[in-house]
């Protein structure tokens, strides 16, 4: 039999309020909404739990907020302080085990079955994990913590804030069967109105249904609702590694000459594509890769490194063609292009004067794995 693994899910309580809690005092146990101008169209990232007994919640409009609470302090993001928190929370998970995977600046997995403590007990690695972060950070978090991600992670809402909460194989059942539908990892608005219609309301309700039944309904995740309702779900905890470099490559459709004027065409469009996924993964790099590979099979790499870092499609173009200039141009026919942007560092925009517009795209990237 496989070995029953240990999964905590770790989220931080009412991440950006709490920070603005912690490090102005006057907002201790008061409503506070970090977000956009509630008189402009600002948008709600976050509120305290004050806050939250008002109605207000993430992603409502500031405007809504303001008027459900016109008392309350509205806050300005500031995300590196949060970054900051984040990093120090994620260095604290890697005390404990190296198998981490970060969901968002404030949310975690962790797989603890072989800890680096050596401790039996999860609940107890959880325990300290709250322990370290609020001693170091001054702020609480709240754990789940059971034998797989969908049920750590539902565990670690439960009790929010400030929550331990454990979902053992024994009590599983119990626990899912009166769990409300809405709950079950995806299923969102639409299926939640599909399966209320069909008299489906919890976990129990949702276990009753066949699995011909639910792939009629929902395809392929039919299957997995049928798992979730019995507490199955195999994903593994996926490490985060740190990329260090972005890159692109075409193989070419017929064999070229270094001098033919589509080298230059192809290698722009590679460089745009990197661009994109530079920005993408909110990156700058300094050192400027480009590969050939010629009908023989051979393969040359030359690079370039700068004093500064670029992402923008044009800056990477201008340094790969002055790579194509000094090549040799009599080593044969080309078949592949390649380009690769590498010495990485994070595109620390300067965050201080963004529209609520470009603050809900930087979230969305700075969220994304
Ligand atoms: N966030 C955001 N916009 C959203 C949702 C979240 O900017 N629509 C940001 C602000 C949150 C942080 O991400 O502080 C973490 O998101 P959570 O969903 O974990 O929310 P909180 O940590 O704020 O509260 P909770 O105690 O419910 O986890
Ligand atoms: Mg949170």
């Amino acid at each position: 039999m496989e070995e029953i693994r240990k999964i905590i899910h770790i989220d931080m309580d009412a991440f950006y309020a709490s920070i603005e809690q912690r490090d102005n005092k006057k907002l201790k146990g008061k409503p506070v909404i970090v977000g956009g101008d509630p008189h402009s169209r600002g948008v709600v990232a976050t509120c305290s739990y004050e806050a939250r007994k008002y109605g207000i919640h993430s992603a409502m409009p500031s405007s809504v907020a303001y008027k459900r609470c016109p008392y309350a302090y509205f806050i300005w993001p500031r995300f590196d302080v949060y970054k900051k928190v984040s990093r120090q929370i994620r260095d604290i998970f890697y005390r404990y085990t190296d198998l981490v995977e970060p969901i968002s600046l404030d949310e975690a997995y962790l797989d603890v079955t072989n800890n680096k403590k050596g401790i039996k007990y999860a609940t107890q690695v959880a325990k300290m994990i709250k322990d370290d972060i609020l001693r170091e950070t001054g702020l609480t978090s709240s754990a789940g913590v059971s034998y797989n991600k969908f049920l750590a992670k539902i565990a670690s809402d439960y009790n929010k804030p400030n929550g331990l909460k454990v979902i053992t194989p024994e009590d599983k059942q119990e626990f899912l069967d009166t769990l409300p539908i809405n709950k079950f990892h995806g299923i969102g608005n639409v299926t939640e109105r599909k399966l209320r219609n069909l008299g489906v309301n919890n976990g129990y309700d949702l276990r009753q249904l066949s699995i011909n039944q639910l792939e009629s309904i929902f395809k392929n995740r039919g299957y997995v609702f049928y798992q979730l309702a019995r507490g199955v779900d195999d994903r593994k905890v996926e490490p985060y590694r740190e990329r260090k470099s972005v890159g692109s490559e075409t193989t070419l459709s017929s064999n070229l000459d270094m001098n033919d004027e589509e080298v230059l065409d192809i290698l722009s469009e590679i460089c745009e594509d990197v661009s994109n996924r530079l920005k993408h993964s909110n990156k700058v790099g300094k050192t400027i890769t480009l590969k050939v590979k010629y009908d023989d099979f051979t393969k040359i790499t030359r690079s370039i490194s700068l004093e500064h870092p670029i992402y923008k499609a044009e800056d990477i173009r201008t340094s790969v063609y002055n790579l194509v200039k000094n090549l040799e141009s009599n080593k044969g026919k080309i078949r592949l292009l390649g380009v690769t942007v590498s010495n990485l560092l994070e595109n620390e925009k300067n965050l201080t004067h963004i529209t609520i517009f470009e603050y809900l795209d930087y979230i969305k990237e700075s969220t994304k794995q």
